[in-house]
């Protein structure tokens, strides 16, 4: 039974990537917090999301002390390959930016983050209700919430909301002093994961005019799979054989010849869509990660954004802390997305260039995709640009 205190320097409300990575930051700034979860801990643990960690979010994980487990189970990708007209482009990653991305999945990443707050003795409440954030505006907001059908409050200096895209805090920011900015993709990503070798050392992107597919792994024996899906589909529609054979019949020769599939361990419906909140801040009140922002995960950034956001958090409430300056909190939510849009734009790229859009009657739209992906395959720079973004830009 996790022994919930009345006050605390900084609540955190949402036990994902952000929030837990943002209490692993601050204990290492001797600040302390206070994690409130609406599922159970085990929830969270299984979820199965992310898998590519950008050079320069691993950098921070390996810093903070989280990097143990991921260099030696990850692995690190020195391009990806792009599969068009059944060609099939390497985009050397290394060759181009001396840089990698590294493949290590969200679940354990999750597991790593939840030993290192364990360790720290950061109290994580999990299965908590009808949270109500209040005195943002003052330099004592409270949060209170009920657990096992007890109310409680806690006190504290700041609220981090990084409770995801379902998440309750952003909307304690008033509604005249935020905005939202959204583009709904007409597609979703069907994903499965089998206990299969991985088709490819390196990830395929494949753009078809059957849709787009997506092959990538979480370990030798385990593969990560995704198919482009009409919106409105439900995963009785995608029975194991179905999406086999869908994903073969989208991949050039090579790659379709060689796959091997098994029965799904998992398979996972997700809806494409590029949304914005602004601003990340309002008074005592900081967002973080899903919670302010969601992207497609053709560009692979959500997590990382999460994790640049709370790098930033982090170090702002450091100063405040040590220095008692407010520059770094004043500035998080310009800094903070001046980044989140790059990668926003990055992940549209990659989504409209990569997907077929459904009553493409406008022919010269996909003539504009298809000189876009011949541009990619023949120019040096065109694939620098892709690779920086890929594997992350500067913090
Ligand atoms: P999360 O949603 O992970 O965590 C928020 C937490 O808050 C959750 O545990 C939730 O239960 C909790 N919560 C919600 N409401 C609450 C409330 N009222 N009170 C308390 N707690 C509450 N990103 C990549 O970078 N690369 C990828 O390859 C990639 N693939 C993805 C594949 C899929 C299928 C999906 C869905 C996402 C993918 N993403 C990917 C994006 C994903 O990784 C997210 O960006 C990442 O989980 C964001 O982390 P958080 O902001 O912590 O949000
Ligand atoms: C994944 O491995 O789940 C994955 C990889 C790359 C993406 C999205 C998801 O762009």
């Amino acid at each position: 039974m996790t022994n919930i205190p009345k006050r605390t320097r900084v609540v955190i409300i949402g036990g994902g990537p952000a929030g837990s990575l943002l209490a692993h930051l601050l204990h290492l700034h001797d600040v302390e917090t206070v994690i409130l979860e609406l599922r159970t801990r085990e929830h969270v643990l299984e979820r199965v999301r992310a898998g590519v960690i950008e050079h320069g979010s691993a950098e921070i994980l390996e810093h903070a002390g989280l990097g143990r487990r991921m260099g030696r189970e990850g692995f690190a990708h020195d391009g990806v390959q792009i599969a068009f007209a059944g060609e099939m482009l390497r985009v050397d990653f290394k060759g181009l930016t001396g840089r990698h991305v590294t493949i290590y999945g969200q679940t354990e990443l999750q597991k790593d983050l939840y030993e290192a707050i364990d360790a720290a003795g950061v109290p994580l409440v999990d299965e908590v209700e009808d949270i109500i954030i209040d005195y943002v505006e003052s330099e004592s907001p409270s949060v209170t919430f009920t657990h096992r059908g007890e109310t409680h409050t806690i006190a504290s200096d700041f609220v981090a909301g990084c409770d995801g895209v379902h998440g309750v805090s952003r909307d304690f920011i008033p509604a005249g002093l935020r905005r939202s900015f959204e583009r709904i993709y007409p597609f979703c990503w069907v994903g499965l994961l089998s206990e299969t070798p991985p088709v490819s050392d390196e990830l395929i992107y494949a753009s078809h005019e059957r849709g787009f597919a997506l092959c990538s792994m979480r370990n030798e024996h385990r593969s990560r799979y995704y198919v482009q899906g009409p919106a409105d589909t439900t995963l009785d529609d995608w029975p194991d054989d179905r999406f086999w054979s869908e994903l073969i019949s989208r991949l050039p020769p090579g790659p379709a010849g060689s796959l091997v599939s098994g029965p799904s361990i998992e398979k996972i419906i997700t809806p494409l869509r590029s949304w914005v909140r602004e601003p990340m801040r309002h008074g005592r009140l900081f967002l973080a990660g899903d919670a302010a922002h969601i992207v497609p995960p053709t560009g692979a950034k959500g997590l990382n954004l999460a994790i640049s956001d709370v790098v930033y958090l982090s170090e702002a409430l450091g100063d405040f802390y040590t220095s008692g300056s407010a520059t770094g909190l004043e500035g998080y939510s310009g800094t903070a997305l001046a980044r989140v849009w790059k990668a926003v734009r990055f992940s549209w790229w990659m989504t409209t260039m990569l997907h077929t859009f459904p009553g493409m009657s406008d022919e010269f739209e996909r003539r504009l995709q298809i000189a876009e992906l011949e541009h990619l395959f023949e120019s040096e720079s065109a694939q620098l640009v892709m690779a920086e973004n890929y594997v992350g830009l500067p913090l």
